[in-house]
């Protein structure tokens, strides 16, 4: 391998600054003495953009106005603004700092068992038969990317038709990682619709019409509740409808759902739509996350869970799928954390702390629902021009405003507000002090961009 002259970056710190005349003169004698060697050339490895969801949290990170609004990750914000760490989350956490026994071992393969067993409990219902049946398996991951991701990965190696993988269906809008997520493994993506843009609702027939004519057993991805970045979800009239397709078609369901118990603030009913396809006897996947209904963000806890067909050999499928699972994960991740596991599985093995994280989970969808009726009657009251009751009948973390592009760009650059720019906001962003600021700030942009 040529050796190549010391670079200014690895310069001594006396001359490690590159503004000084000897480090500049380096630079320079390097660029002439080396050719470029690297493997890796622009057209192989062209710059790709920054992730367009964290350059917005930076962004918003670096503005120094104190007027500034951050409407953009969907993250929960107390009154206040500030990241909120559960009180039954502080409590497992004394629970876990008590412990003589705990350590820092590495977990099962598959993760926290206490964890993964009550997780599915907490998606399917207590008395599911899948569950006594032993139709379903478990995998802790991380976070709900991670199984998305993992569910994935399984696809792409065991879901063919004839030698081939499927197309998965894909909301339009949804969630945009996973469209990464999903080609990063190879599986081609498709649309259904599903964002009226008319009414700001559902474009249910769209979405019917194009799930009945996609080919046989193609893949589905369903947001489970609270879809993102729309904020509009099927009734539960819809949701039977939406089944009977799939079913006609072979179609397979793949659930996510990262905002349990955070759109309606009830567990069970945001669960609804996956309890219903489990009872007609689909199998399925879901992708699950812990992280914005017991704020662990960061702490990365989720699960994966493959759910069989009731069927005789339904149990030894089961096994054979988690025998695979396993392996994926051993040469994905080898384990997963173990931190947001333990804080997850206290809460949820404890039901004085369930009882306590079910009312924490009502303060925070309360706070949100709350937010949505300021911002609706703030813009009525100010007669900005347009419709406004769809703030108030979306659910969930976020709203689909119906603001443009520009109207977007107005808002950051004249007000400090940072937004995603398809219009989506995080409800969580704002608070009894922001509201109006951000009610008024629309209502300039949207008259002056009528
Ligand atoms: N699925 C959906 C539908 C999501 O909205 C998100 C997070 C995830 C999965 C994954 O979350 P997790 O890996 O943290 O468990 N969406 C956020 C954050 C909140 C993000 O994009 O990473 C969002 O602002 O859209």
């Amino acid at each position: 391998m040529a050796s190549r002259p010391p670079s200014h970056t690895t310069a001594s710190p006396s001359s490690s600054s590159s503004s000084t005349p000897l480090s500049r003169l380096q630079n320079i004698a390097n660029h002439m003495a080396s050719p470029s060697v690297t493997s890796f050339p622009p057209d192989a490895v062209p710059q790709a953009p920054e992730d367009p969801l964290f350059g917005l949290a930076r962004a918003y990170k670096a503005d120094d106005s104190p007027n500034k609004v951050d409407l953009g990750i969907g993250a929960y914000r107390d009154d206040n603004g500030k990241p909120w760490v559960l009180p039954v989350v502080r409590k497992a956490d004394e629970v876990i700092r008590n412990d003589p026994e705990a350590n820092h071992e590495y977990l099962p393969i598959a993760g926290l068992a206490a964890l993964t067993s009550k997780a599915a409990e907490l998606l399917l219902g207590t008395g599911s038969p899948a569950l006594s049946e032993k139709r379903v398996s478990s995998v802790q991951t991380i976070s709900g990317t991670g199984a998305v991701h993992l569910g994935a990965l399984f696809l792409a190696k065991f879901y063919k038709v004839n030698g081939a993988n499927r197309t998965l269906y894909l909301s339009n809008p949804t969630w945009a990682n996973h469209n990464q997520i999903f080609s990063n493994v190879g599986i081609p993506t498709a649309q259904y619709p599903y964002f009226d843009k008319k009414t700001k609702g559902l474009d249910f027939e769209g979405m019917k019409s194009t799930l009945a004519n996609a080919p046989d057993r193609s893949i589905v991805l369903l947001h489970a509740c609270a879809h993102n970045p729309t904020g509009v979800d099927p009734t539960p009239e819809q949701w039977r409808e939406i089944a009977a397709i799939l079913k006609e078609k072979n179609h397979f369901p793949f659930f996510d759902t990262a905002y349990q118990g955070f759109a309606s603030g009830d567990l069970d009913r945001d669960a609804g739509a996956i309890r219903y396809f489990v009872e007609q006897g689909f199998e399925l996947v879901i992708a699950q996350s812990f992280a914005k209904n017991f704020g662990l963000y960061g702490e990365r806890a989720g699960c994966f869970h493959y759910v069989a067909a009731p069927a005789s050999d339904a149990a030894n499928t089961t096994t054979r799928v988690a025998s695979q699972l396993a392996i994926l994960q051993r040469s994905e991740i080898s384990n997963p954390p173990i931190y947001g596991a333990k804080i997850a599985s206290i809460v949820l093995n404890d039901p004085a702390l369930f009882a306590e994280w079910q009312e924490n989970l009502r303060t925070m969808s309360g706070r949100i629902i709350s937010m949505r009726e300021a911002l609706r009657s703030k813009l009525e009251e100010l007669g900005t021009p347009g419709q406004w009751n769809h703030i108030t009948d979306q659910i969930g973390m976020f709203s689909f405003t119906g603001l443009s592009e520009k109207q977007v760009q107005k808002l950051r650059e004249d007000f400090h507000i940072y937004m995603t720019k398809n219009g989506r906001i995080s409800m969580a962003g704002l608070n009894t002090r922001n509201v109006e600021y951000f009610a008024k700030a629309v209502d300039s942009v949207v008259r002056s961009t009528e």
